[in-house]
């Protein structure tokens, strides 16, 4: 994307993290003048330098351009403006068993916006939030400035949906729900994205948008909790848990979802609880997936501790520990669930990931991660793993043992090689083919 004319609308969005920023480059890029307001100064600096603090394909190129156009600038107080676009985290709090959203960060923001706020001006929020933060937290606390929220100035709750790892992309192309306050704000809303979305643009009420984007989290959730638990059952029975889920999705009617190490991410693993913390007694069925989810990473290291067992000062090297293949984000990744969980057991864990170097250096090492190893345990199936070549690995490893969480490798080679390939939900296998 070149970047286009200037258009005479001023954005300010608040927060540039991985929706702010990427959200940030496109508008400037589509000719807005943009503001970007984060309160870390290394980002505002980097950004400014046109660099960024993630990683997202596209999205470097794009940030760069705008910046140099001069459409783009970063800064650590909102300024007036035309628009106010609020993407700040809203993380969850836990004490004990008790989970709370913290909306701290939204509040904060709403604030800083207040004495900016003019008439005729738009305020969208972004942030996942529990349904009727627009109505009953951002738009009370906007109208303390003394303006009325519909009459005076438009407000909108627009739920971003893009993957991570495909941002740049869906941001574009996906279609867009966008709750408004009222009809008119919705409206004012859709102008804006028009812009730039390209995919469907729907118009609902606030309360409605702030729920679909948990639902469809929760959705995804559940339904993974449902393919790691019938993966439990199948290892019972003796089926190959990833062959049965293959043929059963042949039905045109059944979509099921992959098994794995557990659930991660900051949203999937966080989303439901947005709505468990609010409607416990409700949300029975939610409340149990997460915790079906979450003793994923335990049933990965009782399975690697088995496959040890014996083995004096066992070395264990992990293949990717972001949450998911082919990004470099570690928030929520069970990966590192399954590392506390083997380091608890006075296993010795080495770190190979080439998207996360984040933690140390030492993560993009392959001979230091993999010699004396005594198990590769795949974990996050980045692609660079599949060319992995184990003949070279096994030459360094000290036993040929290799766990796959995720299907993802070509047992086959392995096998070819001497290691033992063992399979995460595989059961005991039976060829009846
Ligand atoms: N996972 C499985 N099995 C599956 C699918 C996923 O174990 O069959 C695991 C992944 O390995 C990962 C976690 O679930 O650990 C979440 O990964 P994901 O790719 O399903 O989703 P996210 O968290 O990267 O992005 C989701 C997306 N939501 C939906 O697909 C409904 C994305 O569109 C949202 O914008 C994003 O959450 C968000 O920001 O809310």
């Amino acid at each position: 994307m070149s970047v286009k004319k200037t258009i005479k609308q001023k954005i300010c969005i608040l927060g540039l993290g991985y929706i702010g920023l990427p959200t940030a480059s496109v508008l400037a890029s589509s000719g807005f003048q943009v503001l970007g307001v984060d309160c870390k100064h290394t980002l505002v600096d980097t950004i400014n330098r046109g660099l960024v603090h993630i990683h997202e394909p596209g999205l470097h190129t794009l940030v760069q351009a705008a910046v140099h156009s001069g459409n783009l600038v970063a800064r650590f107080e909102p300024e007036p403006a035309d628009v106010f676009l609020i993407a700040v985290p809203t993380p969850l709090r836990k004490e004990g068993d008790r989970v709370e959203v913290d909306l701290g960060n939204v509040e904060a923001a709403v604030k800083a916006v207040t004495p900016h706020l003019q008439k005729g001006n738009l305020v969208i929020l972004e942030s996942t939030s529990p349904p009727g933060t627009l109505e009953d937290l951002v738009a009370p606390l906007l109208e303390q400035g003394g303006l009325k929220a519909g009459s005076d100035f438009y407000a909108a709750y627009c739920p971003e949906r893009v993957l991570p790892g495909r941002t740049m992309k869906e941001l574009i192309e996906n279609n867009r729900i966008i709750g408004g306050y009222d009809p008119a704000s919705a409206r004012k809303a859709e102008a804006l994205y028009r812009h730039f979305v390209e995919g469907e643009i729907i118009l609902t009420d606030a309360r409605t948008a702030e729920m679909v984007k948990l639902a469809e989290n929760i959705y995804r959730d559940v339904n993974v909790a449902l393919a790691n638990e019938l993966s439990t059952i199948c290892e019972k029975l003796g089926i190959n848990a990833w062959e049965m889920i293959r043929l059963a999705n042949l039905h045109p009617r059944v979509h099921l979802h992959q098994p794995g190490p557990g659930v991660g991410g900051h949203c999937i693993s966080v989303d439901p609880w947005f709505v468990i913390s609010r409607y416990p007694d409700e949300s029975r069925m939610l409340s149990l997936a997460r915790r079906i989810n979450d003793e994923r990473p335990v049933i990965v290291a009782e399975l690697v501790v088995r496959l040890l067992e014996g083995i004096p000062d066992p070395v264990v090297t992990l293949m990717g520990v972001a949450y998911k293949g082919n990004i470099d984000d570690t928030r929520e990744s069970p990966a590192l669930r399954v590392l506390d969980e083997l380091r608890g057991r006075g296993i010795t864990c080495r770190i190979y990931d080439p998207h996360v170097l984040a933690l140390s250096e030492e993560t993009n090492n392959l001979a230091a991660a993999f010699s004396s190893s005594d198990c590769a345990l795949l974990l996050a199936d980045h692609d660079e793993f599949r060319y992995l070549y184990p003949r070279e690995l096994g030459k360094i490893m000290r036993r040929r043992v290799v766990v796959d969480t995720r299907s993802c490798l070509e047992r086959a080679l392995w096998e070819e090689h001497g290691f033992t390939y063992h399979l995460l939900a595989l059961g005991l296998e039976r060829d009846c083919r």
